[in-house]
């Protein structure tokens, strides 16, 4: 199965697996929570396409692992998460941490087993990676009882049989159906006239950006990104528009709606991609391209679906599309651009004052857009998707779904093992990171490099902003005290930095790139900075709230004024 790495905690129902662990030329990362181990081997699986793996004791060491099952689900994340249980004599009797973690994980994994005997273990672990990579991609759950763990049995890898696992039976449509769909879809597209191509997790998961690429060159239509399609196209090629949603710019928002017809590859139409669906796309006929029959009409009627991998797809459906020239639909969205208030922040003057848009801005600039980068949850998550520039398939290790917090910092450290030439940063939230900072322990015990930039703002800024839009500007329970991020690094032996004023930064990233081992970097940030444009939640997609059009110099004055009522960091 080709596992290289597997990230996990020991305890007593799992202790037999561990014992036979040296055997076996896996390296094992020891995490400091099993949560932890969880976002790791999602990290891994996001930053690699392969299988990530985590490992858990019974019981609290199995529900620690919850969080992170349920947000590789949300995302179709392909991890195999493996359970010590009880010993299946005592399965039932509320032994010594025993839990129903198959019956706890039922809803948040793609499939699930318990296994009581030795010789069921090698069928099913191989049955399990199959099913998390197949079809559409997922985590599934092995939970293995300890005496199941004690027991010997003959086992030949090299057994034919193991190597069929049950099959999963895809819906196939007839071959007329098929070809009746891709004739229809060809149609639609030559006959629109302001298309506009959505472009999903799908894209990166089915390592179809060459296809896309070539999609998009022969049809000429503009492409809209999710928050996870981010990477799946190069968003310097003159056809990418940026992302849609919640926190998309306004201008791909405006052409959605706008659009004749939309071309949705690989991305599920979630609420946070279309808003009001009463009032989504009016206008836009609609062809669906996903490989789970159940995404087809869940929350949107389309025209045309064809359910199949999107790679193949689009290998087939490129030459079937004429040349046609888009210039009037792509003059139409240009000249929504101009007016776009979100690239404001990039052009305020520099008056020494720290903006997180100018610390993602110049991480992107410093690292020329080729790290690996791993978000939390929060406002500096979509300032990620808005400032740094995602060029590459992968690039971008952010969760969708669940919007985890915590999840930044050990998915990086799963991202560093499944890609340990490449450069990693986290950007974290002073909250978010705080939920798993344990992490940097393994960090320092791996002795691996993972750049941290936490964008501290002293709040929880995401619903701070929401207090302040929807709540009569009531900050209930979001400023919050933090730990002196800095000193924190060092007692864990790691270095740690502090940006205060934007003059300072490159400097202070340049040094962390330098540095051999893990750097936090404390960036003190504008406080009150808030996440433009935002479509409030369940609003039509063309109702945003802009950036206010106040002019730059009064907008650096009213952060400065913030100084003296400042919340303790
Ligand atoms: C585990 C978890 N608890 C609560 C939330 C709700 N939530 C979403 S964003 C957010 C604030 C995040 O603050 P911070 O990590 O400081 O990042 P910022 O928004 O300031 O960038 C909270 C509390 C969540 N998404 N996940």
């Amino acid at each position: 199965m080709g596992v290289e790495v597997v990230f996990g905690y020991p305890g007593g129902a799992i202790m037999p697996a561990y014992d036979a662990l040296p055997k076996y030329r896996v390296k094992h990362v020891l995490v400091r929570h099993e949560q932890g181990a969880a976002h790791m081997a999602d990290g891994y699986a996001r930053a690699s396409g392969r299988v990530g793996v985590a490992v858990a004791t019974s019981g609290p060491g199995a529900t620690n692992l919850v969080t992170g099952i349920a947000t590789a689900m949300l995302d179709s994340v392909p991890c195999v998460f493996i359970t010590g249980q009880v010993s299946s004599h005592l399965i039932g009797s509320d032994a010594f941490q025993e839990t129903d973690v198959t019956g706890v994980t039922l809803p948040i994994t793609k499939h699930n087993w318990l296994v009581t005997r030795a010789q069921d273990i090698g069928p099913v672990l191989r049955e399990a990676f199959h099913v998390a990579l197949s079809g559409r991609p997922g985590p599934v759950l092995v939970d293995i009882t300890k005496d199941a763990q004690q027991g010997s049995c003959d086992f030949d890898p090299a057994d034919r049989r193991l190597a069929r696992p049950a099959r999963q039976r895809p819906v196939r449509a007839t071959a007329q159906d098929r070809e009746d769909a891709f004739e229809r879809a060809a149609r639609l597209i030559d006959h629109a006239e302001r298309p506009l191509i959505l472009a999903g997790h799908g894209i990166v998961q089915a390592g179809a950006a060459a296809e896309l690429l070539a999609f998009v060159e022969r049809t000429g239509a503009p492409v809209a990104s999710t928050l996870l399609g981010l990477g799946g196209f190069p968003a310097t090629h003159p056809r990418a528009l940026g992302m849609m949603g919640m926190h998309g710019e306004a201008w791909v928002n405006r052409a959605v709606q706008e659009a004749d017809l939309l071309i949705a590859l690989g991305m599920r139409f979630d609420d946070r991609v279309t808003g009001n669906l009463k009032t989504y796309a009016p206008r836009a006929r609609k062809i669906h391209v996903d490989l789970d029959s159940s995404e087809i009409g869940k929350n949107v009627a389309v025209d045309v679906a064809i359910v199949d991998d999107v790679k193949r797809v689009l290998g087939e459906l490129t030459p079937r599309c004429k040349r046609l020239d888009r210039t009037a639909w792509i003059a139409r969205i240009e000249a929504e651009k101009g007016d776009a208030a979100v690239r404001d922040i990039q052009a305020l003057p520099d008056t020494g004052k720290l903006h997180a848009a100018h610390v993602i801005h110049d991480l992107w600039r410093l690292t020329e857009g080729k790290a690996v980068v791993v978000t939390d949850v929060g406002q500096h998550q979509r300032w990620v998707a808005q400032y740094y520039t995602h060029d590459h398939a992968r690039g971008l290790v952010t969760r969708g779904g669940l919007g985890t917090m915590g999840f930044a910092l050990p998915a990086a450290i799963g991202a560093r093992f499944a890609r340990p030439g490449d450069e990693v940063w986290v950007v974290a939230g002073d909250g978010g990171f705080q939920m798993t900072a344990c992490e940097l322990s393994t960090c320092a015990q791996e002795g691996i490099k993972v750049n941290v930039a936490i964008i501290n703002n002293g709040y929880l800024g995401m619903v701070r902003q929401w207090q302040e839009m929807f709540y009569g500007g009531r900050y209930v329970a979001t400023p919050m005290r933090s730990p002196d991020f800095v000193k924190l690094a060092e007692a864990h032996g790691l270095t740690g930095m502090r940006v205060t004023k934007r003059a300072e930064l490159a400097a202070v990233v340049e040094a962390a790139r330098r540095e051999p081992g893990t750097v936090v970097i404390d960036f003190r940030v504008e406080q009150e900075d808030s996440v433009y444009p935002m479509v409030p939640s369940g609003a039509d997609l063309g109702d945003m709230i802009r950036r206010p059009h106040a002019p730059p110099s009064a907008l650096v004055e009213t952060a400065a004024d913030t100084e003296e009522d400042e919340v303790p960091r």
